[in-house]
């Protein structure tokens, strides 16, 4: 394919498998990045270059000049075994070394410069992360201008965002998905409660239909917090429930957990939450939960279009690499977490410093 796009003598100087963008990208089959050089049209110029004999070496092959002068390093005679082994059929050396620092000064991650990342990587992945996750962590600060500490912070403060504010006299309607046990009714209650502290109005609806304990336990909050909760089990419940509701400024929805394995059960979730149009779909993930299982997730949940996270269950681990390789990867912000048990307490407004000071205890906070 390069011959026929770049002519006959064109060479292939670099290839490597990447991912595409975004989520797709990631779970989607590797790209190949291939990086190419073609001959310029070029007087056609012949002169014999021979390198120096190399003692024990096949004798060397006449090869084409390039037009452009050789780099005195190359022309230069040195000592016998420091002559490279450069025997490039269309190139001369000089020439190609001259285009391999020009075309890779164009290519992030390949330029002539080794990359700055200050062992930062490493740590990265002493934190639990995949060396990939990382790298495109690095990446991020790197297209930021800054490969330190302070640069990683502010890469990772675009993907840990606390909710906009709620303008007076609107609404959110917030859904929560997710697997099983991740936390969805306990952040619902949380987030019910919180805002009926701040002397908001809070409503519930329950669409986990799937376990008569899901919705009871839901209901109990719902009394303790004076709020009203309906349950939805079908598209056209839902829609009901959203309109009676309307008057809540902030509407819950929590929805059952399942296999999300399960294809007709994420499609029944897809048509609820279509029946609900909420304004945030946040997918629930439990730090306790192994890294891929969590891309796992990530990919199944994808079919209901989340569009941020709230991580669960920090409390119970000291190595978050998973949760930072979910962002890193899905590039979708996490906007909640969730420290403990209690209600309402043990919610916090997402905050990249949470991360920073666990990974970077040593900067304090002006990373
Ligand atoms: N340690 C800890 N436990 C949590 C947290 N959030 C929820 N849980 C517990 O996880 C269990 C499952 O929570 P639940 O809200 O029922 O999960 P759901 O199935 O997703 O609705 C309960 O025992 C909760 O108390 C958290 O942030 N930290
Ligand atoms: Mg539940």
């Amino acid at each position: 394919m390069i011959r026929r796009a770049m002519g006959q003598e064109a060479v292939i100087l670099h290839t490597r498998r990447v991912r595409g963008p975004g989520i797709r990208g990631w779970f989607g089959r590797p790209w190949v990045e291939v990086l190419a050089a073609a001959d310029e049209p070029a007087p056609a110029v012949k002169t014999a270059f021979t390198p120096a004999p190399t003692p024990g070496r096949a004798p060397p092959v006449s090869i084409k000049a390039p037009a452009a002068p050789v780099s005195a390093a190359v022309a230069t005679p040195v000592a016998a075994d420091a002559v490279p082994a450069f025997s490039h059929p269309v190139l001369g050396a000089g020439r190609l070394r001259r285009r391999l620092t020009t075309l890779e000064a164009g290519i992030p991650g390949t330029g002539a410069a080794p990359r700055p990342t200050n062992g930062l990587q490493d740590r990265l992945v002493a934190a639990g992360m995949s060396s990939a996750a990382a790298s495109a962590w690095v990446d991020a600060a790197v297209a930021l201008g800054d490969a330190s500490v302070k640069g990683m912070g502010q890469a990772l403060r675009n993907l840990c965002l606390p909710p906009a504010p709620v303008a007076p006299g609107h609404r959110r309607v917030v859904a929560l998905v997710g697997p099983t046990g991740a936390g969805k009714t306990t952040t619902a209650a949380k987030l019910a409660a919180q805002a009926v502290l701040e002397g908001r109005r809070a409503a519930f609806i329950t669409a986990d239909n799937f376990r008569v304990y899901g919705q009871e336990q839901l209901q109990a909050y719902a009394g303790v917090l004076g709020v009203p909760a309906l349950a939805a089990s079908s598209p056209d419940e839902m829609g009901r429930a959203v309109r009676e509701l309307a008057v809540a400024e902030l509407l819950v929805i929590d929805t059952a957990g399942h296999n999300h394995r399960d294809v007709r059960a994420m499609a029944a979730l897809k048509s609820l939450l279509a029946a609900a149009q909420p304004d945030m779909t946040l997918l629930v993930l439990a730090a306790p939960t192994d890294r891929e299982e969590l891309l796992a997730q990530c990919k199944a949940y994808d079919r209901v279009n989340f569009n941020g996270f709230c991580f669960t269950k920090l409390d119970e681990v000291s190595r978050y690499g998973g949760l930072l390789d979910v962002l890193f990867t899905v590039r979708r912000p996490v906007h909640y977490l969730c420290t403990g048990q209690d209600v309402p307490e043990d919610l916090e407004l997402a905050d990249a410093q949470w991360f920073l000071r666990r990974i970077w205890p040593e900067s304090g906070d002006g990373a």
